[in-house]
């Protein structure tokens, strides 16, 4: 965890507010190795935390006052009663995520008492690594350690953030990114089944680094077009008559399928091999068998292409160029809503000199940038830190 960011956040609570800060909480973003758009299908998902994190630094008030600092915008403040209607801003959008959770929890009828926090993170943002989530599930982990919320399990907390993205934020995303976020643990994936919300860890093979290169493709059309997949997924699940496409297998996809519009069928074609890819990914990953993972990967990033169609150009020959070295040893895959953002790689440690080489020679950005590359470690989830 990057000491650098909780100890800019603590000194610039220490400047705001004349003191050290009484609690210190973080929450992780994410990527997701494998299972994409089927979470908001009650289907599976095989995502890992990551090590980079908002922090939040805070002290309760006497007073019903919630006062923020968000440290990464020029130490810009929100503020506002707990005794008023909580208002979505126009802008700007980071206060919302944390108006939204306190929107929730006072619905709730939770105990909250005012607030000073600095806000501050390290996730990269409009990367589609879930800065956001990250937000909104620091925010619940901050106000959880306050008396009266004993009771809340770090999948409740990551349902409060998913809801007040969901209704007071207004994206309708599904619940992998704030479930990992909350749960995530170091060394692990966790394969997330999205509708008994149960979660079971899945070691990273060692000797395995996960790659991950930001395109700079700029995810602009990923709100509408996450809508229109959506609505495609239910239309579906309508036609066969069952709840969500987490109810559909490949016998039912094929018998009543060829009744559907064409496209809405490889829309559910998508979400029922994806589903059979995280199962067969979790038996891969505990075989420690990189080279069967890889397959997975491969068959998902096609699947994502020519099914789903919400890879773009760039991305679809970023993956190509990492698969060039890779070959057989390891996987790679988009990563994330789509129409831009991150590629994910499963490597042989010995190979992440080679696929660094390899991108920054062969792939340029829209505006001719590099690819930006992270080298992770799977990470631990949410949680309260030394203050
Ligand atoms: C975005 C959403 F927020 C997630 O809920 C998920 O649907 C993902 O896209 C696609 O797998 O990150």
């Amino acid at each position: 965890m990057s000491e650098q960011l909780i100890s800019h956040t603590r000194a610039v609570f220490d400047e705001t507010f004349g003191e050290a800060p009484a609690i210190v909480v973080q929450a992780p973003g994410r990527v997701n190795l494998i299972g994409e758009h089927t979470d908001y299908n009650d289907g599976l998902v095989l995502p890992c935390a990551l090590d980079y994190r908002t922090v939040i630094a805070a002290r309760e008030r006497d007073d019903r006052i919630v006062h923020i600092v968000a440290a990464d915008y020029d130490n810009a403040v929100d503020e506002y009663s707990l005794d008023e209607p909580i208002e979505r801003l126009e802008a700007p959008m980071w206060a919302n995520y944390v108006r939204g959770v306190v929107d929730v929890l006072q619905k709730r009828g939770l105990p909250l008492r005012g607030m000073d926090m600095v806000i501050s993170g390290d996730v990269p943002q409009g990367a589609g690594l879930s800065s956001s989530a990250s937000l909104s599930v620091a925010v619940c982990t901050l106000f959880a350690t306050l008396p009266g919320f004993e009771g809340l399990s770090p999948i409740d907390l990551a349902l409060i953030a998913q809801e007040s993205e969901n209704d007071f934020v207004g994206c309708k995303c599904g619940n992998m990114d704030q479930i990992i976020s909350a749960t995530g643990l170091a060394n692990h994936a966790v394969m997330i089944d999205c509708r008994s919300l149960e979660t079971q860890p899945v070691p990273v093979p060692s000797g395995a680094s996960i790659m991950i290169f930001h395109s700079h493709v700029e995810r602009g059309l990923v709100d509408s077009e996450y809508n229109t997949r959506r609505q495609q997924c239910e239309t579906a699940a309508r036609h066969f008559g069952v709840k969500a496409l987490r109810d559909v297998d490949m016998a039912l996809l094929e018998e009543r399928g060829g009744e559907l519009d064409p496209m809405v069928l490889r829309r559910a074609r998508h979400v029922v091999t994806e589903n059979a890819r995280v199962a067969a990914a979790v038996d891969a990953l505990r075989a420690g068998d990189l080279a069967r993972m890889g397959e997975l990967m491969a068959a998902s990033h096609v699947s994502m292409r020519d099914d789903f169609e919400i890879t773009v150009p760039l991305i679809d020959q970023l993956v190509d160029i990492v698969k060039g070295v890779i070959k057989t040893t390891g996987g790679v895959r988009m990563t994330g809503g789509g129409f831009g953002g991150c590629v994910v790689a499963l490597v042989p440690d010995d190979q992440v000199e080679h696929v660094t080489a390899a991108v920054e020679r062969a792939y340029r950005g829209p505006k001719g940038e590099l690819a930006t590359i992270y080298v992770c470690r799977a990470a631990r989830g949410a949680g309260r830190l030394p203050a």
